[in-house]
């Protein structure tokens, strides 16, 4: 599976070709961030918490860095958040599908982060994760529950997936990769016409 990520890896790599790119994964507390990153199999996991207090992890691969940290908890802190947006390319959005109760935080979580200027226009992959418990919803539920139908401004998708199986994982990132790979080829052509 190390090598499967690791290809969908190279391809966005070579789509920046050079500058870094940075994807950030976020989501709820328990939604299996954590998990997933481990599942990747990217590399070493470095975990910092920097001065202003939330814990971010991060692993650099082939001039991609993925990081990670929870939304919710202290709204106090958000405007640090900002540190880290940077030349965003993607947000992975990751919701434990089998929390019911908290579906409603991580939609209203998830649409005050996308109303953040900086990251206007970013691209949105969701996982509705834990889709191996029986009571997960699926993508269709998931992608109501957070109100996805309604967010017109920028590119999404979501993914069923399981971070404990892996399955769905790879799916989920082929979408990101490809999607941005098609921009740069309709970019291109537009700009040899
Ligand atoms: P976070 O980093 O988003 O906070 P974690 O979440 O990756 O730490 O996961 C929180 C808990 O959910 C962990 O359980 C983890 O094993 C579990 N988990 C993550 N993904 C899945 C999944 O796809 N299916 C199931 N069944 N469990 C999952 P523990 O018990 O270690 O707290
Ligand atoms: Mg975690």
């Amino acid at each position: 599976m190390g090598v499967t990520f690791s290809s969908l890896f190279n391809s966005l790599a070579w789509w920046r070709s050079g500058a870094p790119v940075r994807i950030l994964m976020l989501g709820l507390d328990s939604a299996g961030k954590t998990t997933i990153l481990y599942r990747l199999q990217l590399g070493e996991v470095i975990s910092t918490i920097p001065t202003i207090g939330f814990n971010v992890e991060t692993v650099e691969y082939n001039n991609i860095q993925l990081q990670v940290w929870d939304l919710g908890g202290q709204s106090s802190i958000r405007p640090y958040w900002r540190c880290y947006y940077a030349d965003t390319a993607a947000i992975i959005y990751v919701v434990d599908a089998s929390d019911h109760q908290r579906l409603p935080t991580a939609r209203a979580e998830l649409l005050a982060m996308l109303s953040e200027e900086e990251l206007r226009g970013c691209k949105l992959l969701v996982f509705a994760n834990k889709q191996d418990l029986p009571n997960a919803l699926d993508e269709g539920q998931v992608g109501s529950a957070i109100g996805l139908n309604e967010i017109r401004d920028r590119q999404w998708s979501i993914w069923r997936c399981s971070a404990k199986t892996g399955d769905g994982l790879t799916e989920g990132l082929d979408w990101c990769v490809h999607h941005r790979l098609l921009t740069r080829l309709v970019d291109a052509i537009r700009s040899s016409k």
